[in-house]
C-alpha cells in the first residue's frame, strides 16, 4: 500500500457518513495514524449538518485485529503513557451522532474495544469477538475490561479477559453484545439501512437519546432520571418537537429541521 493511500476511506450514502478500515494486510490494526484518521473521519461527519449518523466497518474478512503489536512491542511504559493513543481513542466519546460498528470477521483487542465504545453493532454471521491481550502478556487498554463487564457481566469477563475466550457472533447476540446478527454478504447494507433510518429522524432528540443512554452507565439511577428529565424539558424548546406532534395530530409525515 503506498504512503499516500489513505487507511481510512470515507463516503457518504445519503444521510449517513460511512468510515471504512483500510489497511487490511494487517488486519487493519490500529496504529497511531489509522486511528488518527478514523478520529478525524468522525469528527468531519460529526460536524456535517448533512449527516445524520455514522457507520464505521472494516472488511468482510476483518474489522480490526487490535492495537498494532509490532509497534507496541518495544514501547516503555513512559512510550504508552505520553504516546497519546488513549486520547485518540477517548476523542469517540466526544461524537454527538450515533456510531454504529458493522462488523464482519476478527473484532480483536482494540478492535472489539472499538466497536463496544461505538452506540450500536450489526454483526456478521462470520463476525468473532475477543480480548486477546492476556496471550500478549497485557490486559485491554481501551476500556474492554470496563464496557465488556458492564455489558455481559462479571463472569464471561472474566472468561474472556483472563482466558481469551471468543464469541461467534451469535454467542454475542445471546450475550446482548451486539444488536443483530445478518448474514455476512448484507452486514453493511443492513448497518446503513439502520443508520439512515435513524439518521431521519429529528437530530436533536436523537443527539440528547444518546447522551441520555450513555448517562445511564455513569451514574446512580436517580442521578439518571433527573438528567433525562432535563433533557426531556429541553427538547420541548425545538421546533421539531411542535413538528412531530404536530404531524402526528394530523396524520402526516413530519419534516425536522434540526433545530
Ligand atoms: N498487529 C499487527 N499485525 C497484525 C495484528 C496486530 N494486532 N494482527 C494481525 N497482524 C498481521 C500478522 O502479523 C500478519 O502479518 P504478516 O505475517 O502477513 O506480515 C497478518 O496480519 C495476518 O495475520 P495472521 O497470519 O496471524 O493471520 P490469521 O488469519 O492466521 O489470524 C488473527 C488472524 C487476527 C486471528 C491473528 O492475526 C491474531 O490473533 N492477531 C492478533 C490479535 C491480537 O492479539 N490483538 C490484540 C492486540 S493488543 C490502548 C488502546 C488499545 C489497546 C491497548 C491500549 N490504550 C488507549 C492505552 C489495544 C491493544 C491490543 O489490541
Amino acid at each position: 500500500m503506498s504512503e499516500n493511500t489513505p487507511l481510512v476511506l470515507r463516503e457518504r450514502h445519503g444521510r449517513v457518513g460511512l468510515l471504512r478500515l483500510n489497511n487490511p494486510k494487517a488486519y487493519n490494526a490500529l496504529s497511531p495514524a489509522l486511528l488518527r484518521e478514523l478520529m478525524d473521519g468522525l469528527a468531519a461527519w460529526d460536524a456535517d449538518e448533512a449527516v445524520g449518523a455514522i457507520v464505521i466497518t472494516g472488511t468482510e474478512r476483518v474489522f480490526a485485529a487490535g492495537a498494532d503489536i509490532k509497534a507496541m512491542s518495544q514501547a516503555s511504559a513512559v512510550d504508552m503513557l505520553l504516546s497519546g493513543y488513549v486520547d485518540l481513542f477517548d476523542r469517540l466519546r466526544q461524537v454527538h451522532k450515533p456510531v454504529i460498528a458493522a462488523v464482519a470477521g476478527w473484532a480483536l483487542g482494540g478492535g472489539f474495544e472499538l466497536a463496544m465504545a461505538c452506540d450500536i453493532i450489526v454483526a456478521a454471521e462470520n463476525a468473532r469477538f475477543g480480548q486477546p491481550e492476556i496471550n500478549l502478556g497485557v490486559i485491554p487498554g481501551a476500556g474492554g475490561t470496563q464496557r465488556l463487564t458492564r455489558t455481559v457481566g462479571k463472569y464471561l469477563a472474566m472468561e474472556m479477559v483472563l482466558n481469551d475466550r471468543r464469541l461467534t457472533a451469535e454467542e454475542a447476540a445471546r450475550f446482548g453484545l451486539v444488536n443483530r446478527v445478518v448474514p455476512t454478504e448484507q452486514y453493511l447494507d443492513e448497518a446503513l439501512k439502520l443508520a439512515q433510518a435513524i439518521a431521519e429522524r429529528a437530530p436533536v432528540a436523537v443527539r440528547l437519546g444518546k447522551e441520555a443512554v450513555n448517562y445511564a452507565l455513569e451514574s446512580t439511577l436517580s442521578a439518571g432520571l433527573a438528567y433525562e428529565r432535563r433533557l426531556f424539558y429541553l427538547l420541548f424548546a425545538t421546533e421539531d418537537q411542535r413538528e412531530g406532534m404536530d404531524a402526528f395530530l394530523n396524520k402526516r409525515s413530519p419534516a425536522w429541521k434540526g433545530r
